[in-house]
């Protein structure tokens, strides 16, 4: 089966989805290459309004240009509402498939059980708190939402990167979105929580301690979105052919491991190229490499569901994987960009009340909200025919006596449209035959406004989430919050969230109150439990094979390198799939050592050293030759190799480059290891060089990423 999968992975995919597409595509490219208006009449002239003239002078513009007018009212409301959270997002198209039926035993959703199915999917990115023309690379939740077209209705998962919430009940929401958005009297800060009111609003809301754990660690600053997990967050459910319900959470755990920037290269790269992310997610696409993502599910059965010291409708929890262990049941790729951003990736529009026959809704008091806002919002941006915009409408048929509405799109002919009717048009199906039935279940209780007792404990998993922390992950997490309550100027906030710090951890409270002038604690404010859950930590997800696939390695050169190394280290680094730049003194011709500096046979240097810094790569690699002494006495050659050090890239060097780069990082205590290309080289060291190329491949052995990476 997972070879199966693996050729169905080679190139982009024509899935049912893309066909039904292809109804709306307009090619620019087509033969029918002129210009028209909005109603199909050709246009002479688009540049000059129509005025009164003698020739030589102008006089008044005329209101009878229809097509003057036309293009400037169009103009004038091209902008729809943003996304009140995750406005600034990226998204592509892909498809889903499962390794076989092993699911078949919780539910009866051919999505997830039938491996003869090749599911449509739109899957889009997003951070949450800043506007459509933010940064991507701020700390923040990343949203990750996938729509499957499925041939029983539309489903979709809408999730983050992080598998827990700010908040329990949905109720809550406005209030967490007004406190970390921007502040209401000078809508400062922008693609920030670094503010007063996010620390102040955390600070009084106990339940979002878990939460604020992982932002801050490296999961609020990913490498990619191609490298982040996935959480459906929200407790689902499952419902089998026999009748029986199960409780679910849905997982996504990228091929690629889960990788984080340095806090300094993701400010940074916020103004070198604040489209990173998207810009990587469509690079890996168009060098074929499509992201993939393995599907997993967590699954409780109906009568479990108090088992555990938590409540699992609590989205402030996780459910530890050694209680409840994932299960691999398919795979999600990537591997077709938009054809036009607006039309799909703006207009896409999830809802979490979306689910097909098989999958359903538990009481999760934040998922019930939930299912009544997104509905909700795609009302007011996008109007009351959204679903039938190309990008939302089901590959199945939709049929129903829903009729009328703003741009009403689908025409349905007949003479009923209510049911019943005589003629019995559009009938409801009944479950038997795949109708969307509700699950049968009892419920009693008194009408009220509370929370379950379970979900008033705050601090356990997030004191558990810190303590699965690497030391380095740790260190970042504390540098972060610290990072954070700086930017806080009111000593209320920043003294109270070092109280709700010490309910999770001593030392992380002291540290963080003495680096932002909180107050100290003397003793912690409750014991330790000190347990511990490997997979919390990112390092457990880096792949079992270290991989450079779709990595972007700089190759740092002046004139006069060794043109034979860098041809061969090229095509070493092609041929593993990464993406391989040229970073010299200028844009064009670079001269190799012998060769004429002008008029001899140069390389082209795809960027020169200030157009595309260090951060934007993942790896670098300074090859032989007499440039070495050049780079030395370039600043900018001496702070890309620097940079790149401090920001823990790999770093390969050959030959001169050696004494170069040794010469630029020697500090005390770093640790560079020459001639050493044993297979367990990036367990202990990101710098590798050798005297002389040749013996295996260094560059490429030396910029792999794997474990201990
Ligand atoms: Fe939400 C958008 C994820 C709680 C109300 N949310 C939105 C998106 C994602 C999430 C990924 C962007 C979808 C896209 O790309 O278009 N939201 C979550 C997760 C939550 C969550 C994982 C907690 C489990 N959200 C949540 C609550 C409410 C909302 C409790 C309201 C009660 N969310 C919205 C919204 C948005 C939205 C206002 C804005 C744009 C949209 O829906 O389509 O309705």
């Amino acid at each position: 089966m997972a070879a199966m999968i693996k050729d169905a992975l080679m190139g982009p995919t024509t899935t049912a989805k893309r066909k039904d597409l292809e109804r709306d595509i307009v090619e620019s490219s087509s033969s029918a290459n002129y210009l028209t208006n909005d109603h199909g009449v050709k246009v002479a002239n688009t540049d000059d309004w129509l005025k009164i003239s003698d020739g030589t002078n102008i006089g008044p513009h005329l209101l009878e240009d229809q097509f003057a007018r036309e293009k400037i009212m169009r103009f004038d409301h091209e902008r729809i509402p943003e996304r009140v959270v995750h406005a600034r997002g990226a998204g592509a198209h892909g498809y889903f498939k499962v390794y076989d039926d092993r699911a078949s035993k919780y539910t009866s959703a051919a999505v997830l059980t039938d491996p003869s199915r090749t599911t449509p999917v739109f899957t889009r990115f997003s951070t949450v708190q800043g506007s459509r023309g933010s940064a991507d690379t701020v700390r923040d939740v990343r949203g990750f939402a996938v729509k499957f077209y499925t041939q029983e209705g539309n489903w979709d998962i809408v999730g983050n990167d992080i598998p827990v919430f700010f908040i329990q009940d949905s109720v809550k929401f406005p209030d967490f979105v007004h406190a970390v958005k921007p502040e209401p009297h000078n809508e400062v800060p922008q693609g920030q929580s670094a503010h007063n009111n996010f620390w102040d609003y955390v600070g009084l809301q106990p339940e979002s301690a878990h939460m604020v754990m992982w932002v801050m660690s490296d999961r609020g600053i990913p490498r990619s979105y191609r490298m982040m997990q996935g959480f459906g967050v929200n407790t689902y459910t499952l419902t089998n052919k026999k009748g029986e319900l199960f409780f679910v959470k849905f997982h996504w755990v990228p091929e690629l491991g889960v990788h984080s920037m340095m806090w300094d290269e993701a400010l940074k790269v916020c103004g070198q190229d604040p489209d990173f992310h998207r810009k990587d997610l469509y690079e890996a696409i168009d060098n074929g490499a499509p992201p993939k993502w393995k599907f997993c599910i967590q699954v409780i059965p109906q009568a479990r569901e108090h088992e555990f010291e938590f409540d699992i409708l609590d989205a402030t929890k996780i459910w530890p994987e050694e209680l409840v262990p994932l299960e691999e049941i398919g795979e999600m790729v990537l591997d077709r960009k938009p054809e036009e951003f607006f039309p799909e990736v703006e207009q896409v529009a999830f809802c979490t009340s979306h689910v097909v026959p098989g999958i359903g809704f538990s009481d999760d008091p934040l998922l019930q909200g939930r299912n009544f806002s997104y509905f909700d919002t795609q009302l007011s941006r996008l109007g009351t025919n959204w679903q039938e915009l190309p990008i939302n409408r089901p590959v199945c048929p939709v049929l129903n006596h829903q009729r009328d509405g703003h741009m009403r799109h689908r025409i349905t002919a007949g003479t009923v449209n209510y049911w019943p009717n005589r003629k019995e048009v559009f009938p409801p199906v009944p479950e038997s035959q795949g109708g969307y039935d509700t699950f049968p279940s009892k419920v009693s209780g008194m009408k009220q406004r509370v929370r379950g007792s379970k979900f008033k404990e705050h601090f356990n998993q997030a004191q558990l989430f810190f303590n699965s922390l690497a030391p380095h992950e740790k260190q970042h997490l504390i540098n972060a919050i610290s990072f954070e309550l700086d930017h806080c100027d009111d000593p209320v906030v920043y003294e109270s969230y070092t109280k709700v710090l010490n309910q999770i951890d001593f030392n992380l409270a002291k540290t963080v109150a003495t680096n932002v002038g909180g107050v100290i604690p003397d003793t912690p404010a409750r014991p330790n439990h000190g347990k511990k859950s490997a997979p919390l930590s990112q390092l457990y997800y880096a792949p079992k094979e270290p991989t450079i696939v779709s990595r972007r390695i700089a190759i740092l050169v002046a004139d006069g390198f060794s043109l034979p190394e860098v041809e061969a280290v090229r095509a070493a680094l092609a041929s593993a799939k990464a993406v391989c730049f040229v970073i010299g003194p200028r844009r064009g011709e670079v001269y190799p050592q012998g060769a004429e500096r002008v008029g001899g046979k140069g390389i082209q240097a795809d960027h020169h050293y200030e157009g595309q810094r260090s951060t934007m790569f993942d790896g670098l690699y300074i090859p032989s030759g007499e440039h070495a002494a050049t780079l030395a006495k370039n600043g900018r050659a001496v702070h890309y190799v620097r940079e790149a050090f401090g920001h823990c890239k790999a770093i390969g060097a050959v030959g001169e480059a050696v004494t170069f780069l040794r010469d630029v990082v020697q500090l005390p205590g770093v640790k560079i290891q020459d001639d050493l290309l044993s297979d367990d080289v990036m367990t202990s060291y990101g710098v590798v060089t050798t005297g002389s190329y040749g013996l295996k491949s260094a560059a490429t052995d030396a910029l792999k990423i794997g474990p201990g990476s």
